[in-house]
């Protein structure tokens, strides 16, 4: 059997599989004697030239350490500082410096000199997402000729956002040397086949194939799902905790995201304070948990999102908060699994409204948190990719304040018997569509 090689940015280390992707993909790798490559998490002057294996998982891990000038170039720099915010739409907020492509791509081809060396012919290599693109062009250099696969977690830019890459020849060049590349969503592969017409000259062959850059290339669909059944396990004995049930006996309206500007926090902020002002009957009746661990703070993007956020929350407070009730509690800090299940399980409004998202898996575990005798609502941007099969929630546009506070009303006012027959329908998809059965139809067309 040939052996599966994963290589993403950061190598799952800790004891527990520490989520949804390193479980559908734990039993991929065990059983083929497989390799997950990545980042260790260190950041070093002494980076080894050569991989380090960490013992103790069911599969071979092996890691890199990035040096000072790496992590900023490659991490903070072009991945998340030029691709990250061209990628979701917001070039404004990117930061250009020619040693950041630098960096970026020579960490690419440090990761191929390290890798190439473990390597067999047979082999299938999986790289995830958009820190990796020029991995591939640098193994084939290299003389590689397994299969390799890119899997991009997060959206497509279009035309008119990849022109705003210093390089946007280069990245369909990079894609090129992948035998498939994976999107989570039918749009994001629209904007593929787009991007590369306009800025590459690339040909389809049909929806699926690609000549781009010479090369014949396989693009496809897989939209990536959760380790639902331990989800729905977790959730379903998780404490009903008595500390979290407010004075006035309000119901919970929840968010769960990193603190990212891509997220769309502040937009929800500001449709919770005009619901709050323009329905003052649901005051005391409701409150709304807002759980954002900050990401990336050395980015100035994110310290003014962080900013912004704590600033509208404050203000929501001032302005409505009474001895008895609090109508935001903002938390920057990550909760364990368990613990985050049976808070999406007594929550009454799930909140999820990126202004862009590849998926958004906070949407899929919401709703496989949920009692279904008794389920929340999911209230769900059109932007999410989830929003493509998830359309049984209440889809809103997290730009119109109007809309989404009307959602979070419409949330409060529904019936038992309406909430049951939504969810019903939202949790076989998030059932049927699986991590596992990412990972298996991804490998499958893989080849
Ligand atoms: P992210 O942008 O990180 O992922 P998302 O899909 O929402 O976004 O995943 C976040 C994960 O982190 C969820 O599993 C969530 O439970 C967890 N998490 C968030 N806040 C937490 C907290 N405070 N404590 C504990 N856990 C927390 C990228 C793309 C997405 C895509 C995923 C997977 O941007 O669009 O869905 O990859 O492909």
């Amino acid at each position: 059997m040939s052996r599966l090689i994963v290589v993403s940015n950061r190598l799952p280390l800790g004891d527990a599989p520490s989520g949804g992707l390193v479980v559908a993909l734990q039993d991929a790798l065990k059983s083929s004697g497989g390799v997950w490559v990545g980042f260790s998490g260190e950041v070093t002057p002494d980076a080894e030239p050569a991989l380090r294996s960490h013992p103790g998982a069911a599969f071979q891990r092996l890691s890199f350490d990035l040096t000072p000038d790496e992590h900023e170039t490659y991490y903070l720099g072009y991945s998340n500082s030029i691709l990250w915010p061209v990628c979701h739409g917001r070039p404004s907020l990117t930061r250009i410096l020619p040693e950041y492509l630098d960096g970026y791509d020579r960490v690419n081809a440090r990761i191929a000199r390290m890798l190439a060396r473990e390597l067999r012919p047979d082999d299938r290599i999986w790289v995830q997402d958009y820190h990796l693109f020029p991995l591939a062009a640098h193994l084939r250099a290299l003389g590689v000729t397994a299969r390799i696969g890119h899997f991009l977690h997060i959206s497509f830019p279009g035309p008119g956002d990849c022109a705003a890459l210093p390089n946007p020849g280069q990245l369909f060049d990079w894609l090129s040397h992948y035998d498939l590349i994976g999107f989570q969503a039918e749009r994001d592969l629209g904007a593929f086949a787009e991007s590369a017409r306009q800025l590459a000259g690339a040909d389809p062959a049909d929806p699926r194939h690609f000549d781009l850059c010479g090369r014949r290339v396989r693009a496809g669909v897989f939209p990536i799902g959760i380790d639902a059944d331990s989800f729905m396990a977790e959730a379903a004995c998780a404490p009903d905790s008595d500390r979290m049930r407010s004075l006035t006996g309000a119901k919970m309206m929840i968010g769960v995201d990193r603190l990212d500007y891509s997220k769309g926090i502040p937009q929800r902020f500001r449709a919770y304070q005009l619901l709050l002002d323009k329905i003052p009957d649901l005051h005391e009746k409701i409150s709304f948990l807002q759980i954002a661990p900050p990401t990336r703070g050395e980015v100035e993007a994110y310290q003014t999102i962080r900013e912004e956020t704590e600033h509208l929350a404050g203000r929501i407070n001032g302005q409505f908060a009474t001895l008895n009730w609090t109508p935001i509690r903002f938390i920057h800090r990550p909760f364990p699994r368990p613990v985050l299940a049976g808070l999406y399980r007594q929550a009454r409004i799930g909140l999820v409204t990126p202004l862009a998202d590849g998926m958004n898996l906070v949407a899929k575990e919401y709703v496989a948190a949920q009692d279904p005798q008794d389920p929340g609502v999911l209230i769900l941007s059109r932007f999410a990719g989830a929003a493509e099969t998830m359309q049984q929630a209440l889809v809103i546009n997290p730009h119109d304040p109007t809309e989404m506070a009307a959602a979070m009303a419409e949330a409060m006012r529904m019936s038992k018997s309406e909430r049951r027959d939504q969810h019903a329908a939202l949790l076989r998809d998030v059932v049927d569509h699986d991590v596992a059965w990412w990972s298996d139809s991804y490998l499958k067309t893989l080849g």
